[in-house]
């Protein structure tokens, strides 16, 4: 009974028959994946393995598969976290990216002290022993991770690697990867390689290289750690477009776009529709699952925030990829109706504060919107922007239409936004839904 209820509901309330509902299945309908990095130790959390089931059909481990949890000791192997992961995923059908064979970061001590001879067997035997592990079960292993300096110089990263092996350590990780997995895709992974620069030239020249002498690689993966300082570069689409030209996949592997609102929900739909637009662009993986535990949290990178709520990117991202939220609230960002609206305090005086809601069209464009702002009382709202207000009797329950910017395309935002003076009241107002029209 319980479930044929939930099967009315859900159609009741779908805006078309065919839109899918979450990252994970509309991304499948583009013949995409779309996955998050995890880590073991959040999984037994309700809220994080629910949002992870429901909305991606891909994991990466965050850590658990770096050389210093799998071999921190040489030749003793740990696989407990990491194989706690996979077998999350493989219950579910979900694909698994390896993060990462060889990579100068997180390497335990004992690597850094060996020899030339001894590193390379070293090596090889790293690759060996955990590509063998997972044979079979890994869709593509990152099998080296950032070997290119940063800046102007193209050059690759000292690391014991290249340091006692020289650049061949590269090609040779490849090849054992692959005379050990031949089934999974082969990338090589780096940031900083998002536009066109010195570094990705440099990577680039290498993928080229590889291809005309026949080194076995078969995908590139564009971390993509992006925020003000470091934006979606204005030629993302074209890079990946020429890396997918030397005949190789691209993956966006680690997408973080630090901010909130609109400009954030914006990046992503960028980086979306760029991953899109590239036939060999085969899957997206953001580096997380929620805000709180993301590597840089208090830039709210990720598409969930701390509470699992959808932000305005998850609705962005959704709507790109052709999804389009069928129902039932999503915590302020992925309501069933046309529009949504989010709020943030954006500055803070002795005596008042600027509050900004932003609000984003869903999987239709619309002509106007109104959202509902109430008050905690004393306080007082003193100015208003981007917005005709209205009032209630009470004067606590103010009412924002459009001021010339009610009419959005699928999935674009806007905000309005108002001063409230304190009087010793410092709590946010309640944002009500978004109403569309
Ligand atoms: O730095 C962001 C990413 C850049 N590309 C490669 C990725 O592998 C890298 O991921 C981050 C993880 O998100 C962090 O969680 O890699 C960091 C290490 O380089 C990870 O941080 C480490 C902390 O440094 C350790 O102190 C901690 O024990 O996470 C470990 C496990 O929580």
């Amino acid at each position: 009974m319980l479930a044929v209820t939930a099967v009315v509901a859900v159609l009741a309330s779908a805006p078309s028959a065919s839109a899918a509902t979450t990252l994970g299945a509309s991304a499948a309908e583009k013949g995409r994946y779309f996955g998050a990095a995890v880590a073991a130790n959040h999984l037994g959390e309700s809220g994080y393995a629910s949002t992870l089931n429901q909305e991606f059909n891909s994991v990466t481990p965050e850590n658990e598969m770096k050389w210093d949890a799998l071999e921190p000791s040489r030749n003793s192997f740990n696989y407990g976290a990491a194989d706690q992961i996979v077998s999350h995923a493989q219950s579910r059908g979900m694909k698994i990216r390896g993060h990462t064979l060889v990579w100068h970061s997180q390497l335990p001590g004992w690597v850094g002290g060996l020899g030339a001879a001894d590193l390379r067997t070293a090596m090889n035997n790293h690759i060996t022993q955990v590509a063998g592990h997972y044979k079979g079960k890994i869709h593509s292993w990152d099998v080296v991770n950032e070997a290119f300096q940063d800046g102007s110089s193209g050059a690759r990263r000292s690391s014991p690697f290249q340091d006692k092996l020289g650049d061949g350590f590269i090609e040779e990780a490849f090849r054992t990867a692959r005379a050990t997995d031949p089934a999974a895709k082969l990338c090589y992974n780096d940031y900083n390689t998002d536009g066109q620069n010195a570094k990705s030239n440099a990577v680039y020249a290498m993928v080229r290289d590889f291809k005309a002498r026949g080194v076995p690689i078969d995908c590139v993966g564009f971390q993509s750690h992006f925020n003000a300082q470091s934006p979606v570069p204005g030629d993302y689409q074209q890079n990946l477009q020429r890396f997918a030209d030397l005949g190789v996949d691209v993956q966006i592997t680690e997408l973080d776009i630090e901010g909130s609102g609109a400009p954030q929900a914006d990046s992503y739909r960028r980086v979306t529709q760029a991953c899109l637009a590239v036939s060999r662009c085969t899957g997206i993986t953001v580096w997380g699952v929620t805000d709180k535990y993301s590597w840089r949290a208090s830039g709210t990178p990720l598409l969930f925030d701390g509470n699992y709520a959808k932000k305005p990117a998850y609705t962005a991202v959704l709507t790109a990829l052709g999804g389009s939220s069928g129902g039932g609230g999503g915590g302020g960002g992925g309501g069933s109706q046309g529009c949504t609206a989010t709020y943030s305090e954006t500055e803070r005086w002795g005596d008042r504060f600027n509050g900004k809601v932003t609000v984003t069209a869903g999987s239709s464009a619309i002509t106007g919107w109104t959202v509902g702002v109430t008050v905690r009382s004393p306080q007082k709202v003193s100015t208003t922007w981007n917005g005709s207000p209205s009032w209630d009797t009470s004067g606590n329950v103010m009412t924002m239409r459009p001021n010339g910017n009610g009419t959005l395309a699928a999935g674009a935002s806007t905000s309005f936004g108002f001063t409230l003076m304190a009087n010793g009241e410092w709590s946010a107002p309640t944002v009500g839904a978004c109403t569309a029209s």
